[in-house]
């Protein structure tokens, strides 16, 4: 249904576009008697209200969005043949920003990670970004993910959330000790969706015109800075105005205020990949600039609010599974799991034929032997053959166009970690995050944060395994985390409040 907004009012109608008698009067026998089964009209209008609602996203529940454009300023066509990433090039895009473990109408500065998710309408069909606003992850194989979101979201009795399961899960999967000290830092608690970086978080395949094939990393710096507040700022804000975020983006946009990103990449030769000190696959680390720096690629732009929330926004689907010709995925299995995980959750949660939805459908022509299914609208011409193989000139897969990648794989089938490299640590980059990119103001309130959060936990065992946790992660700083527990010092802030969380 197209939307206008007349000047004269046009007549209410039915779903079937006739007319209507009232928005007011049910129909009824009499004035005073009882209503009539069948007012069509009545009937309907409350049976369309009670399906107003979708399921809500399992995680990344609260969001909001806006459309955009990304151009593309340098060239770096020696490393991929993606027509979105050729000089010169302008792309329509959706963003969709979002907290992790809240529900609908959780507060959006509840400390969190926030998801940061890009979707190109590129020539080659629809290209996804699904990443946050930090550049690693709580664990490295997708099939702990049920398990972690669980222990981040509420208990099934009470339905609250509850300090001890969420470190109970983090002190057992020490992978996550990155990640977490992203979320205990000031990261956790950004300014608004505007002044905060994102990252594609993974490893990412980029293939160019000869076939030749680098490992990427993506890396969204925004032009407006990277601004944070504190936990007594944002517990205040979640009171006062729950969508404070939403509504700012809405708001500066709205103004003409458009912020941006800046788009860049950094490229690991394909050769480094087997022999990288540690696994560059790895979703808790983070490559060193050092080492690969970052190379600019373009500016990303929002520039146009939704139309329509439901339509546009909660209706959009975004899946790392969304690939173009020179681009794919990696070894990292975290990665590899979210490939099916998102179209799934799709199918769920919008519809077998989500991708016609408007916000989701590509610009560039689909073309398959895919049919039918609820809500299906779009067709083939009748005259298109229904299989493949077929000799009556239906559409043919083309491996040269498709542009995919690959990497060499053998080996017996196996549940394992990766193999450990010289410099495969679970605490060292967390330690570095903390030491040496924390100042030391920014060192206290951690520190703060940290005592706050623990503090909820009942269980001394689960007490203990987070000082040693963080022991590991620096040694001064698991000491100082001892002490207060010790003496009770909790923070005003964060202590039985925290909530905790997140993919
Ligand atoms: Fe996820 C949503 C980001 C791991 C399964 N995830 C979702 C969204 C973001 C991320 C930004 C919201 C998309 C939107 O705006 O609609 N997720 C991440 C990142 C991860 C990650 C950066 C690790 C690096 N996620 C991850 C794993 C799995 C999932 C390992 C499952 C194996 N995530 C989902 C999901 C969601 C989702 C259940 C919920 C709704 C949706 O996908 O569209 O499929």
């Amino acid at each position: 249904m197209t939307e206008t907004t007349p000047t004269t009012p046009q007549p209410t109608t039915t779903q079937t576009g006739t007319p209507v008698g009232s928005d007011a009067h049910s129909l009824t026998a009499g004035a005073n008697g009882a209503t009539a089964l069948h007012d069509r009209y009545l009937v309907e209008k409350l049976a369309q209200f009670n399906r107003e609602r979708i399921p809500e996203r399992i995680v990344h529940a609260k969001g909001g969005g806006a459309f955009g454009t990304f151009e593309v300023t340098e060239d770096v066509s020696r490393y991929t043949r993606a027509a979105v990433f050729q000089p010169g090039t302008t792309t329509e895009t959706l963003q969709r920003f979002s907290s992790v473990a809240g529900e609908q109408g959780s507060p959006d500065t509840w400390r969190d990670v926030r998801g940061f998710s890009v979707k190109f309408y590129t020539t080659e069909g629809n290209y996804d970004i699904v990443g946050n606003n930090t550049p690693v992850f709580f664990i490295r194989d997708g099939i702990k993910f049920p398990d972690f979101i669980h222990s981040q979201k509420r208990l099934p009795g009470s339905g609250l959330r509850d300090a001890d399961m969420q470190w109970d899960f983090w002190t057992l999967s020490p992978e996550s000790a990155h990640q977490v000290t992203y979320l205990m830092g000031d990261r956790g608690l950004p300014r608004s969706w505007r002044e905060m970086p994102g990252f594609g978080s993974h490893t990412y395949q980029w293939i160019n015109a000869e076939g030749e094939r680098f490992w990427v990393k993506y890396h969204f710096t925004s032009n407006q800075g990277n601004i944070e507040m504190s936990g007594s700022e944002a517990e205040l804000i979640a009171g006062a105005d729950a969508d404070y975020y939403r509504r700012d983006l809405f708001e500066a946009i709205e103004a003409g205020d458009f912020p941006s990103w800046d788009v860049h990449v950094q490229v690991m030769p394909y050769e480094d990949g087997k022999t990288y000190r540690f696994n560059p696959f790895d979703v808790t680390k983070v490559w060193p600039h050092a080492d690969y720096p970052l190379i600019k690629v373009g500016t990303h732009t929002l520039d146009r609010n939704p139309e329509n929330f439901f339509a546009q926004i909660e209706q959009a689907a975004f899946s790392p599974a969304n690939l173009v010709p020179g681009i794919d995925a990696s070894p990292d299995k975290m990665l590899m799991a979210r490939i099916f995980s998102y179209p799934d959750a799709q199918r769920y949660r919008v519809g077998a034929n989500y991708n016609q939805i408007p916000v989701n459908a590509p610009i560039a022509p689909v073309n398959n032997y895919s049919q039918d299914g609820s809500a299906r609208h779009g067709f083939n011409a009748p005259s298109t053959p229904v299989y493949a193989p077929n000799s009556l000139g239906g559409p043919v897969a083309d491996a040269a166009a498709a542009g995919e990648g690959g990497w060499e794989s053998d080996g017996d089938l196996v549940r394992s970690a990766a193999t450990l490299r010289s410099e495969d640590s679970d605490f060292g980059q967390a330690g570095t995050l903390y030491r040496e990119v924390y100042d030391d103001a920014a060192k206290a309130r951690f520190l703060e944060t940290i005592t706050g959060a623990i503090s909820g936990v009942t269980r001394p065992e689960v007490r203990e395994r987070a000082i040693w946790y963080w022991t590991q992660v620096d040694a001064e700083l698991g000491a100082s985390l001892g002490r207060n527990l010790e003496s009770g010092a909790e923070s005003a802030n964060e202590a039985a409040e925290y909530v905790g969380v997140a993919d």
